[in-house]
């Protein structure tokens, strides 16, 4: 039969060892290990001529287990050649290319067995057509899932195109809405500037009021404290010679600054501000003011603010005072004329707890009552101004939106948009520590199940595949950020699927995820090398 072929085809072919075809080898003659589209390049009626064009040997030489060429084209067959390929055919599979090293090595790698033709210590049988069919059972299952898939890719198209021309439309409505908002923002922002001119001069009347009254308030103070520090001058004035002098100072038990049980020379002077003696305007003046606070903190009205750490040492030194006060050394005069200022001290009193207030906080003011032509104004500001507020947030809103829209529609959902019935999305996959969730175009995240604290893996960055097949592949960067190490991220290998599902998840490297994850969108047609190898063996 293979004889009466060879003949057929004009091929004579030398019954050589190394010539002869195997009997398991297809129907076209050639030379073992030479694939069908090579054979005519092995001619056995003329001489060899290598590839590469280097050398010419008779054609005895082609697979004599010996390496003539050096591009190892005279050794197809044999391991002869370290930089040769070996071709098996096998019919009823795939045909194959293996490194002629491989040849009668012991193992089977071709599933016709012609690779091990010369090995008695192997003996590999010839399995193509089992491998074959499940091959082709395996073929028509991806064929059947790519068909259905594919399906569901073109209705992503059509639902994509819909959702993208929603989106523009919204996006004209929106941006046309955004002038009107802008426009009533600038009528509002002019009606609200307007009535706050008349408000402002309504005001301006109880400013003026306030202003005044203050000012009233003031000069009453300060006519109470002049009448005070007078009282005050008089009475420390023992002797009535119209000034008081350090002396007079020195009686006064108050004023020992240091509570060491006696007012000093240079205590009595810091209260009439380092002089001697000072008359009535200049005790009024310059002397009051150092005066008062002491008169008062006797009174227990006034405690002088202290840092809390000094807080026990002030106690101790309050202990002192009033064991100074209560002692027997105490001067009688000194308890009398103590006595006495508590006695005029009644209006003392009064003042200190006015002064007290001043020093804890201001009473809370009466409001204020306005006429009713101003209460009107004061309230149509208001109202005005919340109109301008309310205007101004519906910009922002109509802002906001906008830039939505744009960044959706700025998004790479693929090249006929079939990714984008994903956006919006999320998808889980569960192993056996952690939930983890892909949000397409958003983010990946991972989420122990111990817990319910979300760890972020990345967000949508872009697509990440090779240049003739940019969509498939996503990353997902900038996630949290790992702990002495980078932040996270994510690549999401997308692969054909009849749903979309996540369907693996692993971390190659420390914070570095792979996600594997199905979808119909992916499923495209397959330029396919390997078909064609088939239609030109079989
Ligand atoms: C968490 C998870 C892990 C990650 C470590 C890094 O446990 O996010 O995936 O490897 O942090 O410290």
């Amino acid at each position: 039969m293979e004889r009466r072929l060879y003949f057929k085809l004009s091929f004579v072919f030398i019954t050589h060892s190394c010539l002869i075809i195997s009997a398991n080898s297809s129907e076209v003659p050639r030379p073992r290990g030479v694939s069908i589209s090579r054979a005519p390049l092995y001619n056995p009626e003329k001489d060899f001529t290598c590839f590469d064009g280097t050398l010419t040997i008779p054609f005895s030489q082609v697979n004599d287990d010996y390496c003539d060429c050096s591009d190892a084209s005279d050794e197809p067959g044999t391991p002869a050649c370290p930089n040769g390929s070996f071709h098996c055919t096998n019919a009823g599979h795939k045909p194959l290319n293996i490194p002629s090293y491989r040849v009668n090595d012991g193992v089977c790698d071709c599933c016709d067995a012609s690779d091990e033709y010369a090995n008695s210590n192997v003996n590999c049988a010839n399995n193509c057509n089992e491998l074959g069919r499940s091959a082709r059972e395996e073929a028509l299952k991806q064929a059947e899932l790519l068909k259905a898939g594919k399906q569901i890719r073109s209705e992503y198209i059509q639902r994509s195109s819909q959702i993208k021309q929603e989106k523009k439309d919204m996006l004209s409505e929106l941006e046309k809405n955004l002038s009107e908002a802008d426009k009533v923002k600038n009528e509002k922002q002019v009606l609200k500037d307007q009535v706050e001119v008349l408000e402002n001069a309504a005001l301006q009347k109880y400013r003026e009021i306030e202003e005044a009254e203050k000012l009233k308030k003031q000069e009453a103070e300060n006519a109470k404290n002049r009448e005070e520090a007078t009282e005050t001058f008089k009475l420390f004035d023992s002797n009535e010679d119209g000034k008081v002098d350090t002396s007079e100072i020195r009686t006064r038990q108050t004023f020992d600054k240091d509570r060491n049980g006696e007012v000093s020379e240079e205590e009595a002077k810091y209260f009439l501000n380092e002089k001697e003696e000072l008359g009535l305007e200049e005790f009024i003046s310059d002397g009051w003011s150092r005066v008062k606070p002491f008169l008062m903190m006797d009174a227990g009205l006034f405690k002088p603010p202290v840092p809390e750490k000094e807080e026990e040492e002030t106690e101790q030194v309050e202990d002192v005072h009033d064991d100074i006060e209560g002692s027997e050394t105490e001067p009688v005069e000194e308890i009398e004329e103590h006595e006495s200022v508590e006695g005029e001290g009644e209006e003392i009193d009064e003042d200190d707890e006015e002064e007290e207030e001043e020093v804890t906080e201001e009473p809370a003011s009466e409001p204020v009552k306005y006429d009713e032509e101003t209460q009107k104004l004061i309230e149509k500001a208001t109202e005005a101004r919340k109109e301008f507020t309310d205007a101004e947030k519906e910009v922002r809103h109509i802002q906001a939106e906008i830039k939505k829209l744009e960044e959706y529609l700025e998004k790479d959902f693929g090249p006929e948009d079939e990714f984008a019935p994903l956006e919006g999305d999320c998808f889980d996959y569960e192993d056996y520590e952690y939930i983890y969730k892909l949000c397409p175009f958003d983010k990946a995240v991972q989420k122990p199940k111990s817990n319910s604290v979300e760890t972020r893996l990345g967000v949508w960055s872009n697509w990440l595949g090779s240049e003739d097949n940019k969509y498939s592949s996503m990353l997902y960067d900038r996630g949290q950020s790992c702990w002495n190490g980078p932040q996270r991220s994510t690549h999401v290998r997308i692969n054909c699927g009849s749903e979309n599902k996540l369907t693996a998840v692993s971390e190659p490297n420390r914070c570095e995820y792979l996600f594997d994850f199905t979808t119909p969108a992916a499923c495209k047609e397959a330029e396919s090398d390997t078909q064609e190898d088939l239609h030109d063996e079989l």
